[in-house]
This record gives C-alpha cells, structure tokens and sequence, in this order.
C-alpha cells in the first residue's frame, strides 16, 4: 500500500513538475515573442488617464537655490509627490531674492518649485529630526544640494537614512566630484568655469565668458533628475536604494564634451572648421573660443538683419550646410560660386569663411530676421532667428504646447514660466503654483505621516516647525 501511494505520488509530482516546465517554457516563448511580454497588460485607459510617469514616487525634497529645486520640479511634473523642506520663517533663499512684487515669493522661487508641496521643519531641532525621521521612512527619494558636509552635520547621514529605509534613493547636487575641490561651495558660474564653458566661450580676443543658459544649476538638475529616475528603476529589480550624485562640473563638461573632443583633434593639426584657420591665426595648445563659430561640421556664424542698428536682437544664425551650397548661391545672387572650384567645396570654402559670411550678411541684411528664415527654410537651409525673451515670452506656439504658461498665484498674481520641456503622451503636466512656505505643513503631518493629534501638538508647542520667536522688547 505504502509503496503504490509512493510512487502514485511521485507520479504525479513527475506530472506537476513537467506541467511547470511546460508553463515555464509557455512564459518564455511569450516572452521572446514580445520581449517585454513580462510588463502588465497595457492599459486601456485612455491617453494621459492612467496616472503619471511617476505616480506613487514620493520626493522628501531638501533642495534649494537652482540646481535641486530644477530636479525636483522636473520630478513633480512627471508624477512626483515632491514634499519641500524649508527652514522655519526663511524658507528656501531665493523665495527672497530678486523681489519684484513687495511681500511676494520672487519669480527665482516661483518659477522653479511648481507642483510641490512645502513643509517648514528645523532640521536641527529634536522634534524636527524626528518627524524628518518618519518622513524619511515613507519617502522613496531623499534630493538635496545643501553644501558639502551640511545633510551629515543635521545627522542625516547614509548610514542614518539607510537604516532607517534601505529603499531610499539619496541624490545630491555638489559643485565637484571627489578631490581636491570637493569641499567647496560652488554656484552656476563657478560650474561653467571649472567645467571647461568659460574658456571656450566668447571670442578670441577677449575675455572668457559666461553663457545665459544657466547649464551649471538646472542643466545639473536634469543630470541628477535622470540619475533619480535610474535607481528607482533599477530598485525595482534590486529592492534597494543607493546614491546618485550629480557634481557640477561634471555636469558642465558632460554638456562640453565636444570641446574636448577638439582639444585632442588639435594633435592631429589645425581646427579647420574654427574661422581662425581661415584667418590664419596659429592655434595654442588649448581649445581656442570660437565666437559663433559652429560646433559641429558645418559652418556657421551669427549675421546682421534688417533693423539691426536699433534692434539688438535683429540677427540670425546662418549655417552654410554642404548639400544646400546651390541653395545658398542662388538666394543670394552667386550662382557662379556653384560651380567655382574656389568655393564649390566644403575643403575649398573653409579658408574663404569670413569672406562667404560677409556676402551673405550683405543679403540677410535687406531683410528682417523672420524674412531670412521664410526663405531658408523653403529651400532646406538651417537658420535660427535670434529671439529675444520678449518675443519667445509672446509666442503663441510656445503657449499652446505649454512650454510657455501662465500661471497665477495667490500673492503675486499672474505671471508666466517655462513648464515641462519634456511631453510624454500618456503622462501629461499641469504646471501648478509653487507652494507658500509651510503651506502643506499640517497636512503633511496629518495625512501624509499619519500622527496623532496628540503629536502634532507635542511637535508644534515644541517649536520645531515655527520661526524662532523675536525677543520682546523691554518696555
Ligand atoms: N533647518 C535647519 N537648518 C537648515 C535647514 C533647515 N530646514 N535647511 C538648511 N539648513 C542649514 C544647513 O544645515 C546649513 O547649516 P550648517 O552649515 O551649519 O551645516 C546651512 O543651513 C546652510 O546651508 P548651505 O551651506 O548649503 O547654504 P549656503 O547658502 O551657505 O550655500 C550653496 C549655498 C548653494 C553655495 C551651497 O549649498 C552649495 O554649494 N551647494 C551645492 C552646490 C549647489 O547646488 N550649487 C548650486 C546652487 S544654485 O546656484
């Protein structure tokens, strides 16, 4: 009896085990039938309905100034729950620079922390510690730029944080990387000087310069954005959180990386494309600034139009792209220079460039910058208008895709910013007002951590989340 109940068992474990493999094999034929066979059934909801990029991740956001808060912006568009830490009565710095409406946040504060929600927790106060302690447990991500050294002396070290929930991503903008500058305080125009922008930038003969775009803070921001959203999905597989850490000046070279291309191109001989060899200056050892200079291949320089005597911004960027040479000739009124072997070639041009450009600054000068680019554009030659901040703010296309928005705001009233560069068509961005300082704190206290009333007014009573009272004055 024993025996035949044994191997009627082991029988049909022999069937169940060759059933798993059968479901198995099932599994990963589908799966290389559709290589991510693995995913959920796709939604069948419809577009921008089924919640955000990043629906569910919740940001302990301890960011200020620019470089973070552009991060975390950035993640509160796409999806993000992003909950601002802001010291007690001062909140985040800029909220008070650059003022224009008396007793508002500043644009510098508005336009960069839409979408979030702020706390106000002295995170050196006992009380404080341990609501930031609570809030460490149940957020995903902790993003900070606070000076080196200034997230361990609160006592939130990795270890802390880490013990406490090892899910937890900790992201940090800092201006260097290990070595010997990392201990330094770094804002945007140190980034572009030691990233390698500065002394690339501007012309030859004068000083190095600093560029309007702002690609130390917020390009550092989108680096550090993207090194956020890689652990989450790599957390998915390990289960665990882990640093990311974005230095500025890496951030700033990454962007400049095709200088540095040219500085080893420099050992095989001149830069031909720079118009300095066409104006057979010498080159040094390092990359020289090439003013308006093209970076890639294809020449190009920066032309005079109509109006440009009153209109500082009356000018357009010309590139005299090989395949539309024959283009170019004929817009312009050198239909000889198609076929002149002195300029029907890239090779043959490159030492003549300041000679073509004055010639086609001759032409884009008879018209205005919009006429130039009508015209172009017909016949497939790349041009940019120089748009000023008052034509891009007024650009009705800019507005209809929301990249430009209006937003209003309870203290400053209306005003317009840059919403989310980056469109997803299933998860869509609102741009919402920046937060007042402390305008979530009871909320997030009540339905974000969950405490007691009874906490809550032990926490509060203890001062942790209020501006140091003033001293009275004796009377
Ligand atoms: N409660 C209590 N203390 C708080 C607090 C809070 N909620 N928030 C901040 N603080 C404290 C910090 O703990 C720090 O104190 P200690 O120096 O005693 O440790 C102090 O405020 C100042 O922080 P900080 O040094 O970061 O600020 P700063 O204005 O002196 O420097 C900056 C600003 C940007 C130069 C520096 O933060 C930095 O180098 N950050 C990294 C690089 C970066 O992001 N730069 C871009 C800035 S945008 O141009």
């Amino acid at each position: 009896m024993a025996t035949r109940k044994k191997s009627k068992g082991k029988g049909r474990a022999k069937a169940a085990s060759r059933k798993v493999v059968k479901l198995k094999s099932k599994a990963v034929a589908a799966k290389k039938a559709n290589g991510n066979g693995h995913l959920p059934r796709p939604s069948s909801k419809g577009w921008g309905q089924a919640g955000k990029a990043l629906t569910g991740v919740r940001i302990l956001d301890f960011t200020h100034v620019q470089s973070g808060p552009t991060c975390t912006q950035l993640l509160a568009w796409l999806g993000a729950d992003v909950i601002k830490v802001e010291r007690p009565g001062v909140g985040d710095i800029t909220r008070g620079q650059l003022v224009d409406v008396k007793g508002a946040d500043s644009l510098y504060f508005t336009m960069l922390n839409h979408n979030k929600r702020s706390i106000t927790i002295d995170s050196k106060h006992p009380q404080g510690r341990r609501v930031l302690d609570e809030l460490i447990k149940i957020c995903d991500v902790l993003v900070e730029n606070f000076a080196p050294g200034a997230l361990d002396r609160m006592g939130l070290t990795w270890e802390h944080i880490h013990k406490r929930n090892p899910r937890m991503i900790v992201a940090s903008v800092k201006g260097f990387g290990p070595g010997p500058y990392e201990d330094c305080k770094v804002y945007e125009n140190v980034a572009q000087c030691a990233g390698g922008s500065a002394s690339t930038t501007g012309f030859r003969e004068g000083p190095p310069l600093v560029t309007g775009a702002q690609i130390g803070d917020s390009g550092t921001g989108l680096h550090l954005a993207l090194g956020i959203v890689s652990a989450l999905f790599q957390r998915n597989r390990t289960g665990r959180g882990q640093k990311v850490l974005a230095a500025m000046q890496d951030g700033v070279l990454n962007l400049c990386r095709v200088k540095l291309r040219d500085q080893q191109r420099l050992k095989a001989g001149p830069l031909t494309e720079y118009s300095q060899y066409g104006e057979s200056v010498p080159f040094g050892a390092s990359v020289p600034r090439a003013g308006n200079d093209s970076g890639g291949g294809q020449p190009g320089w920066i032309l005079k139009c109509k109006g440009w005597e009153s209109d500082p911004d009356a000018y357009i960027y010309f590139i005299t792209q090989a395949p539309v040479w024959g283009e170019i000739c004929d817009l312009i009124g050198e239909p000889t220079w198609k076929t002149d072997a002195e300029y029907a070639t890239p090779r043959a041009r490159l030492p003549k460039l300041k000679k073509i450009f004055e010639r086609i600054e001759q032409w884009t000068m008879t018209k205005s910058k919009f006429e130039v680019m009508e015209l172009c554009n017909k016949v497939d030659i790349p041009v940019g208008p120089i748009l000023s901040m008052k034509e891009i703010a007024e650009e009705p296309s800019l507005r209809k895709t929301g990249t430009v928005v209006e937003v209003d705001h309870p203290t400053r009233g209306k005003y317009l910013t840059v919403g989310n560069p980056i469109k997803l068509s299933d998860s869509i961005s609102e741009v919402k007002r920046s937060p007042l300082l402390g305008e979530h704190t009871d909320e997030i206290l009540k339905d974000v951590l969950k405490l007691p009333a009874k906490d809550i007014a032990e926490i509060k009573n203890s001062g942790a989340l209020s501006a140091p009272k003033k001293e009275e004055k004796a009377a």
